[in-house]
């Protein structure tokens, strides 16, 4: 029986979450068939079927009117959803769970620019995930212009959706929000620098996957 694996990846708009969890999810399913186990590819707000209309609701700022209390409490109760259903059996039968955001990101962007007490969102947090914690946590770092013009570029001519729609001086805190979470828990977390080409981001990502849960040192790596 394999140790089930939890890996989230957070960061800003457009910082490349979704590349990397398909690239690495394409290199765990090409292991050794020894070494090879289940790979669950999730996301949040979403991931089940009442979760994905939450996520529809919400990003579409139909839920803007109840304020970042009320829309936390929202991205709450679609991730207990996507616990119950997704992710906790997936754990149990031993998979890799590979998340687009996860809780983090409640913290970050409820939090962020006068939003909801940090307090309160982690005795939120507590009540939604219980004793679940992510085994290890990716912050795709990037300058917020940056992120925001790949997510620009990637739209075209449909219109901003309600968290991308926020001025600059929000996703500049956001950045600042997920470091600062970085840095509070650096067991969990890694920094990963995202604005380099989607290669060079996998490579990063790769070699913490394989440090911390493969366990071949970088010398190993090296001569394999
Ligand atoms: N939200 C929240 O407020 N509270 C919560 O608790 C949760 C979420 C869970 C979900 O939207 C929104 O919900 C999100 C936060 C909020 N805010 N918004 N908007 P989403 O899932 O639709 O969007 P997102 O999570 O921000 O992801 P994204 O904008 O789709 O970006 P991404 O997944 O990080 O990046 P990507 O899709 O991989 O890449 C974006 C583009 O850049 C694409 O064209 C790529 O080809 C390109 N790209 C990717 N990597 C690179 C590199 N390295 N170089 C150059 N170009 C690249």
């Amino acid at each position: 029986m394999h140790h089930a694996r939890f890996i989230t990846f957070e960061g800003g708009e457009g910082a490349g979450k979704t590349t990397q969890i398909r690239l690495l999810a394409e290199r765990l399913r090409q292991m050794a068939p020894d070494a090879r186990r289940e790979v669950v590819v999730t996301r949040e707000p979403g991931g089940t079927p009442l979760a994905e209309k939450l996520r529809a609701v919400i990003l579409s700022g139909g839920a803007r009117q109840l304020g970042p209390l009320g829309e936390a409490l929202l991205f709450s109760a679609a991730r207990i959803d996507h616990i119950d259903r997704i992710i906790g059996p997936a754990l149990r039968r031993g998979a890799f769970v590979l998340c687009d955001r996860f809780a983090d990101s409640t913290l970050a962007y409820q939090g962020a620019k006068g939003g909801v007490d940090a307090g309160l969102l982690k005795a939120m947090e507590k009540v939604a995930l219980g004793a679940l914690a992510p085994d290890l946590t990716f912050i795709l770092d990037l300058p917020p212009e940056m992120g925001l013009e790949r997510a620009r570029r990637r739209r075209g001519a449909d219109e901003a959706d309600r968290f991308e729609g926020e001025d600059l001086s929000f996703h500049a805190q956001l950045r600042e929000r997920f470091l600062a979470i970085a840095e509070a828990e650096p067991q969990r977390c890694r920094v990963i620098a995202a604005a380099m080409p989607p290669e060079k981001v996998a490579a990063q990502i790769w070699r913490a996957v394989d440090e911390k849960f493969l366990g071949r040192s970088a010398e190993a790596r090296q001569w394999a």
